[in-house]
């Protein structure tokens, strides 16, 4: 309860923050792009992580207004980066059903390229198999979105109901690997064979396969040989704040 009363005034208080993630190529460890991952920094209960209020938010319709400014945020982090030339890639923000059920998405996200100048090419959206299958109409906003040129990423993939016939059914360009198939990868050979099979259908419907929580040099090693494009993980950098990830990026080049 007091979760949900101290949300109201985390966004007025500027509470939130976001963290960024890398994404790296396979081929050749570049940075494909960002995942945005919000912070709540509670002025008693210090860091709150996101598990412990995103479901709160999301019940109470709160989402709605965070993921604004989490998309608003991202955009004008990610256009920053942009101007500084340290990179030039989508940023992707996690977005949630209520947001696209009564979030007005489509008119929240222009307003927020608008604003910030960022172009559709630089934002993806990612979200799992219950947000696509939560609503009737989120076929068709993500194909509007994607018309524009903004991407769309299916997350935490195979823990859902992972339905082969309706990855093809929904307008998406990447297939996020679920985590707990890369853990213990390197030693669990039922695990390689799903990321192997997993990998090997997304490239016949032609997704982009990203693999995540990707945590030691070995386990790279096997998501390479499975032919995944893209790892995010602990490996090459953690979950950090935009300064830090601005001071990982100048240190890479
Ligand atoms: O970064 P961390 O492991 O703590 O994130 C935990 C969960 O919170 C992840 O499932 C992630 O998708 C979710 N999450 C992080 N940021 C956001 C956000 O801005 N919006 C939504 N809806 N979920 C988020
Ligand atoms: O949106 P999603 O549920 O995929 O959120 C990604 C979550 O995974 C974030 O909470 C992030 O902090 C976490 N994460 C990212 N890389 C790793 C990793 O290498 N290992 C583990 N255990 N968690 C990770
Ligand atoms: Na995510
Ligand atoms: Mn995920």
């Amino acid at each position: 309860l007091s979760i949900q009363s101290d949300l109201r005034k985390a966004l007025q208080n500027g509470e939130f923050q976001l963290f960024y993630q890398p994404k790296i190529s396979t081929r050749d460890a570049s940075v494909k792009g960002f995942e945005a991952l919000i912070r709540w920094v509670h002025p008693v209960k210090g860091l709150v992580p996101p598990n412990q209020f995103i479901t709160v938010a999301e019940d109470t319709g709160q989402i709605v207004e965070i993921g604004q400014w989490v998309i608003e945020t991202a955009c004008r982090q990610n256009k920053q980066w942009l101007d500084e030339g340290l990179v030039n890639v989508r940023v992707a923000v996690n977005v949630s059903a209520r947001q696209f059920k009564e979030g007005n998405l489509i008119e929240v996200i222009e307003s927020a390229l608008a604003s910030t100048g960022l172009k559709e090419e630089n934002l993806e959206l990612e979200m799992t198999e219950g947000v696509l299958m939560s609503d009737p109409s989120t076929g068709d906003t993500l194909s509007e979105l994607r018309s524009k040129g903004i991407a769309v990423s299916l997350d935490d993939f195979g823990t859902g109901y992972s339905s082969l016939s309706y990855i093809t059914r929904f307008p998406i360009d990447t297939i996020k690997i679920d985590r707990c198939f890369v853990q213990d990868i390197t030693i669990d050979s039922e695990k390689a064979a799903i990321v192997s099979a997993v990998s090997n259908l997304s490239h016949g419907l032609n997704f982009n396969v990203v693999a995540e929580g990707v945590e030691t040099e070995t386990e790279l090693d096997v998501i390479r040989q499975l032919r995944c494009d893209e790892v995010q993980g602990y490996y090459y950098c953690r979950p950090m704040a935009a300064q830090d990830i601005s001071e990982w990026l100048r240190s890479r080049s």
